[in-house]
């Protein structure tokens, strides 16, 4: 068991690394307290920017596209690099404020800022590679090609749980792309926002970037609407529940914007009987009760082929019981809190639901660390056998809470995977190359992310990151995501003296 942390020594600390990253305190300071899940005890008070925040961040962000779009994309590219290598200076920093903020171990805390640095990367080399395709026109003497061209002004929209390398996806990809950014965090991660920005705010200062060009509004529900709706931001980009997507896409579809959705997930794995279980335990373990299950590619399912189903599970369970709990910051840990009490009632009531649906909880449950810290959530992360998958099942609950489902043959199994609203990551973990051809096939998983011998979470950045149905269907980060951050022009160009109609149309006078 590990200490955790009184108020006043994460509230210090907080403030002296938000202060090391460059954030100027007294400027955010405000009425709006904001708590630590490690203790669950106030951390700051901090201004709410609110709707008008938002209307005089984007009118800013207009004026800042109007230079950045002029700068080419390769010096574009010279200011992404600079902050990256901020970044790689301030990743502890940044790292123990994903800790306090979102509650992550710093092994993950330092993995989320080292995402951030991988994207930066990504998209320094994007800078010189916004291809366009030329085609051969039908014409002769004319030449046909398309060009991409900065988009204007990205809203983006980010979850507690990645408070800031899913920003950092975005804003990267969309600086080359010649795009301003208004970001409105979560309201539970503001000085992880705010020190992420001050960072990026210094490597565009050392490069003349104009004013505008990144902002931060902080707000609560109020400032995501009017993000949402403001006729000026050009694409919208919101990663978080699928509550949450379907009022954003209709929201600014209304208004002929773009969104770019990224939104719940409902993660399985399929266990074949030719899987090294060794592995296999080792991966699902990761993926269903790091980051204490609250990553949107957690893994929420099992699917477990019915000869390997029992000896699975009780091996999980044994992985479950050796999981130390506790203080993220500590040495060792590898389970922190859930973020608040919302979360693990929601966790318990799930647990109670598989359980009436004919479940059994064969690992975990229940609250620990409740004297040391009586305002913090931590959860034992827990198994459920379930013979059938119910509504509960199909449901995405932000926890460790992990169903272990059996199926008889390969394609029931991909038949269960794909039999939820949600479509993100999915994982067949097999020795049998035909199944996981299978999966990987168009008749296999219908997630936006297949993977085969690795669990569901922790993607790398050079694919592109996104799922189908109530997913949402946007793509982010790597692969050609970028051209969600830019239009595209075609242009007929045309160098014969005639005028050759296409179609061969004859319109002489
Ligand atoms: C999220 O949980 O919103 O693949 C993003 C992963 C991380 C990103 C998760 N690279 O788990």
């Amino acid at each position: 068991m590990t200490t955790i942390p009184t108020q006043a020594e994460l509230a210090t600390l907080a403030l002296e690394t938000a202060r090391r990253c460059g954030v100027d305190l007294d400027a955010v300071a405000g009425d709006v307290t904001t708590v630590s899940p490690v203790n669950g005890q106030r951390v700051a008070s901090l201004a709410r920017h609110g709707a008008a925040g938002v209307d005089a961040a984007v009118s800013r962000a207009q004026d800042a596209f109007l230079a950045w779009r002029r700068v080419p994309a390769p010096a574009r590219g010279a200011a992404v690099k600079r902050f990256g290598e901020l970044l790689a200076e301030h990743k502890d920093d940044l790292a123990v404020l994903v800790s306090i903020e979102a509650g992550k171990i710093t092994s993950e805390a330092r993995g989320e800022i080292q995402e951030m640095i991988d994207i930066c990367d990504f998209a320094v080399g994007l800078s010189r590679q916004l291809y366009g395709r030329t085609m051969p026109s039908e014409r002769p003497g004319h030449r046909l090609m398309e060009t991409w061209h900065p988009l204007g002004v990205v809203g983006v929209i980010s979850a507690f749980n990645f408070p800031a390398a899913v920003w950092s996806w975005n804003t990267a990809i969309a600086l080359v792309c010649g795009d301003p950014v208004v970001w409105k965090p979560s309201e539970l991660t503001p000085l992880t926002s705010l020190a992420c920005h001050a960072v990026l705010l210094q490597a565009l200062a050392e490069h003349d970037a104009p004013a505008g060009l990144s902002q931060v509004v902080l707000g609560g529900p109020e400032a995501g609407e009017a993000l949402v709706g403001h006729p000026g931001v050009a694409l919208l980009s919101a990663t978080g529940s699928t509550r949450m997507g379907s009022a954003v896409g209709p929201r600014v579809a209304e208004r002929f914007g773009r969104s770019l959705l990224e939104l719940g997930g409902n993660n399985a794995a399929v266990v074949a009987p030719s899987a090294d279980l060794d592995l296999t335990v080792r991966g699902i373990v990761f993926s269903a009760a790091g980051t204490a299950g609250q990553r949107c590619t957690t893994m929420r399912r099992v699917i477990a082929h019915r000869s390997v189903a029992d000896e699975l599970t009780d091996r999980l369970s044994a992985a479950y019981e050796r999981l130390p709990i506790g203080n993220p910051m500590a040495d060792g840990v590898l389970v922190g809190p859930l973020v608040n009490r919302r979360a693990y009632d929601a966790m318990a009531a799930a647990v109670e639901q598989a359980q009436a649906d004919g479940g059994s909880l064969v690992a975990g449950g229940g609250r620990v660390l409740e004297d040391a810290a009586p305002d913090a959530f931590y959860a034992r992360p827990a198994i459920v056998r379930m013979e059938k998958q119910s509504d509960v099942v199909g449901r995405e609950t932000f926890a460790p809470l992990l169903y272990v489902l059996p199926y008889d043959d390969f394609a029931e199994a991909i038949a269960l995977n794909n039999a939820v609203p949600q479509g993100l990551s999915s994982s067949v973990f097999t020795s049998d190359v035909a199944e996981a051809e299978l999966f990987c096939s168009a008749e296999g998983s219908d997630c936006g992310i297949v993977n085969v011998n690795i669990g569901t979470s922790g993607a790398e950045i050079g694919g592109a990151f996104g799922g189908e149905k109530e997913t949402g269907g946007g793509r982010e980060s790597g692969s050609d995501a970028w051209r969600a951050y830019m239009r595209r022009a075609t242009n007929t160009i045309n160098y014969s003296g005639e005028l050759p109609l296409a179609q061969g149309v004859d319109f002489t006078v």
